[in-house]
């Protein structure tokens, strides 16, 4: 289980469109992004609720919600939370949604 996390949060790094961070960089250490897609968002207040749930999240620094692609990218802190929490997050709140590549 603790491995399927791990890899998933490697996978996911790896996938992610984040740019580079400058070394020295201390505000947006640890900082990277994933691009999640999740189904089931049909107007402005199901976005509204998508961005909400992953807001809650601790970690989450940045959500842009891409609804005619289904995709989601999401900033976040890697050290505090994974794209795996964040797809059962919104799993909890009826969105289907899926990681990069599964
Ligand atoms: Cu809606």
């Amino acid at each position: 289980m603790m491995m399927r996390l791990i890899t998933a949060g490697v996978i996911a790094l790896v996938i992610s469109v984040g740019i580079p961070l400058a070394q020295g960089d201390e505000g947006k250490a640890g900082q990277t992004s994933v691009a999640l897609t999740v189904h089931g968002m049909m107007c402005s207040s199901c976005q509204k609720n998508v961005e909400k749930t992953l807001f809650k999240l601790e970690g989450v620094a940045d959500v842009k919600v891409d609804m005619k692609k289904n995709l989601v990218e999401v900033r976040y802190d890697g050290r505090k939370v994974t794209p795996r929490q964040m797809t059962e997050a919104l799993e909890k709140a009826g969105f289907r949604s899926k990681l990069p590549n599964y």
